[in-house]
């Protein structure tokens, strides 16, 4: 599905612990294999430290002009002039964030219960993340797998760009997209992968070949 609004195909999520080869390394590999949309997750530093680790990736993301997410950390997000931030059902609402964030940036909404659909945070969000749509070791704390129905579930109810996230690889990425995702997001297809660059051109090339 090609979606004018949201033009990006394959959406990397990084922390520094998931990327064995070092994260600046992975994401330049990965930008190179065809990422074209980078979101930094280190929620679980204090905000010098993951608004250090931004900067760098900031800087590597603006050379390519490939847009950086800042995940759960609006004075990160600001401070480095983001692209977007993104929030899941128990971080800042996205209600809260439009108040404070320019309307030309983007704010990314994972959608882990269908209730939440109805919700205005989801109304509120530029696009939504299907979260998890398939079990995965790198997010645990998760109660909902949708798989391909649940996607193709959400797709019926909104218009809003979709993104699937969880437990994605070159194996199931076509089915995701015909199941009526805009994008993919992914963690260990990529992070953990000898090669992020053979990996991401894989990954990218599964994704935009024809049905
Ligand atoms: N949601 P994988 S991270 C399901 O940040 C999920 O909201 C995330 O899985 C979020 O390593 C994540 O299989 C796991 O790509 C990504």
């Amino acid at each position: 599905m090609n979606n004018p609004r949201f033009p990006y195909k394959l959406y990397l999520v990084v922390s520094e612990a998931n990327c064995k080869l070092g994260m600046l390394k992975v994401v330049e590999e990965a930008i190179l294999g065809g990422v074209d949309m980078v979101q930094l997750r280190e929620k679980h530093l204090n905000t010098e430290d993951y608004l250090r680790s931004a900067r760098r990736l900031k800087t590597l993301t603006d050379s390519y002009n490939i847009p950086l997410v800042i995940n759960d950390n609006l004075q990160v997000a600001q401070q480095v002039n983001s692209f977007g931030i993104h929030v899941g059902c128990n971080d800042i609402p996205p209600t809260v964030i439009r108040k404070t964030w320019h309307s030309w940036q983007s704010i990314g909404y994972s959608v882990e219960y269908l209730h939440q659909l109805q919700t205005e945070e989801a109304a509120t969000a530029d696009y939504l993340a299907v979260s998890p749509v398939f079990d995965t070791p790198t997010k645990t704390d998760t109660v909902n797998s949708w798989g391909l129905k649940g996607i193709e579930t959400i797709r019926q109810l909104t218009t809003k760009p979709l993104i699937a996230i969880g437990g994605i690889g070159t194996g199931n990425v076509r089915e995701v997209m015909n199941a009526g995702a805009d994008c993919i997001a992914v963690i260990s297809a990529i992070c953990s992968a000898e090669d992020p660059q053979k990996a991401a051109y894989q990954l990218k090339e599964a994704i935009i070949k024809p049905k």
